[in-house]
């Protein structure tokens, strides 16, 4: 159970981030586990707002490899990486929120492709994964403007499009993603900015069917002010809330669909996460 432990305890402390990153590890970590059921619930727990890791977990009690679930990553990440780059023309200015893998590898393909586009960013406060996103930007010379989260309606001001990822996605087809990325969608609606949020399709969350809400993560109070004066109650939730009204769609391993031709796609497709 040690391996276990420590990589729940990696996820929970960000040290492994973003929503794929965190279900490849629960994925290989829980295959090597003796006593697979408490592993999985460990695991499960680490982070409550990540369906993309409780599915790949499901999958593996159903009898599947840890390979497999890295296997339907990779193979979902390259279509992805084809259907997202499609939609990116030259000299475009596209913003982008928090650290999505999957829409880092998007702007990777694009690059590839040898189109020449610039990417507006935010902080992401108060863990700046959006450091984390500028760094890798750069690393593939990727042209990259860094702003405070505060300054988001200015750097949308000078976009085309806003890609951002997924952690859920709800049966009604609200879409779970890093703080502030339900404000930046609802302003690159009101300014006609097409808005595509970039994930595979195991973030589908099949218990919201059930009625059973999408739990939002409320971090530590210390990640935003350590000592902060008695009286102030500090509050931290991790993701925020898209209303699919202002998504104009899911690029995933499916193709390019709305969210709710999306969700109905999910189902045909992924059986056994609903039984
Ligand atoms: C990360 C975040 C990412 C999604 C998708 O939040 O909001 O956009 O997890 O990432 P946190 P990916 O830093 O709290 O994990 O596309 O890599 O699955």
């Amino acid at each position: 159970m040690d391996n276990i432990l420590k990589v729940a305890k990696d996820i929970k402390s960000l040290k492994i981030q973003g929503a794929e990153n965190v279900a490849r590890a629960a994925a290989k970590a829980l295959e090597k586990a003796k006593d697979k059921k408490r592993a999985a619930r460990i695991l499960a727990k680490s982070r409550p707002t990540e369906p993309g890791m409780r599915n790949a977990i499901l999958f593996i009690l159903n009898g599947h490899s840890a390979n497999e679930v890295i296997g339907f990553l990779n193979e979902s990440k390259d279509k992805i990486a084809k259907y997202g780059a499609a939609k990116i023309k030259n000299g475009m200015n596209i913003m982008t929120i928090c650290h999505s893998s999957t829409v880092i590898r998007i702007l990777k393909e694009a690059k590839k492709q040898a189109k020449k586009f610039t990417v507006h960013n935010t902080e992401t406060r108060p863990l700046y994964q959006g450091r984390s996103t500028a760094k890798d930007l750069a690393k593939l010379r990727i042209p990259v403007r860094h702003y405070v989260d505060s300054c988001a309606r200015k750097a949308l001001k000078e976009c085309d499009l806003f890609l951002f990822g997924a952690d859920a996605i709800t049966s009604e087809g609200y879409i779970i993603n890093k703080i502030g990325t339900d404000i930046v969608a609802e302003l690159a609606d009101k300014y006609t900015i097409p808005v595509y949020c970039c994930t595979n399709s195991w973030k589908f969350d099949p218990i919201t069917i059930q009625g059973i809400p999408e739990k939002i993560e409320q971090r530590s109070p210390g990640e935003i002010w350590k000592d902060p004066p008695r009286g102030v109650k500090i509050m931290n939730p991790a993701f925020s809330i898209v209303d699919p009204d202002f998504v104009s769609g899911i690029i995933s391993e499916l193709g390019v669909y709305r969210v709710q031709t999306f969700i109905s796609q999910v189902q045909r497709k992924y059986s056994w996460m609903f039984k």
